[in-house]
C-alpha cells in the first residue's frame, strides 16, 4: 500500500504515468479545438440576432449576418461598401438593382425565415427570421 501516493494517482492507475499525461493532453487539446471552433464562429450556425431591424451590407457581407425580428417589422439594408456595389435578393423581394450607398427596406409581415443572398457575390448571403408578432 502507498499511503503517500493515494492521494494523487486515481485508483487503477498505478504504473502508467505516461499514459495518464497523454489523455489529459488530448482532452485539453480537444476542448481547445472546439473553443477555436466555437468562437472564431463558423458561417454556418451563427444564432439570428434580435432587436436589430437594420442590416448592413459591407466588408462583401451581411452583418449581421441573421437577425430575428417580431413580425410586422420593416428591415433596411445600408449599402456602405466603399463602392462595391451589392443587392438584397430573397424569394420574391428584391432591392432591385445592385448599388454601392443608399439603404433598402422591406416590411416582413408574416412568420417565417427569409433567406436572401447578393447576387454579385456568392456567399454574401443573410437571413431574416421573422417570428409571430
Ligand atoms: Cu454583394
Amino acid at each position: 500500500m502507498t499511503a503517500a501516493g493515494a492521494s494523487a494517482a486515481p485508483r487503477g492507475c498505478r504504473g502508467a504515468p505516461g499514459i495518464r499525461r497523454g489523455l489529459a493532453a488530448g482532452t485539453l487539446l480537444v476542448g481547445l479545438v472546439l473553443l477555436a471552433a466555437c468562437s472564431s464562429g463558423g458561417d454556418g450556425a451563427n444564432p439570428p440576432v434580435k432587436g436589430v431591424t437594420q442590416v448592413a451590407a459591407k466588408g462583401l457581407k451581411f452583418s449581421p449576418k441573421a437577425i430575428e425580428v417580431p413580425a410586422g417589422t420593416t428591415v433596411t439594408w445600408r449599402f456602405d461598401d466603399g463602392g462595391v456595389p451589392h443587392d438584397v435578393k430573397g424569394d420574391g423581394w428584391t432591392s432591385g438593382k445592385p448599388r454601392a450607398t443608399g439603404t433598402f427596406s422591406h416590411p416582413f409581415a408574416q412568420a417565417g425565415t427569409y433567406a436572401y443572398k447578393c447576387t454579385i457575390h456568392p456567399g454574401m448571403t443573410g437571413k431574416v427570421v421573422v417570428t409571430a408578432g
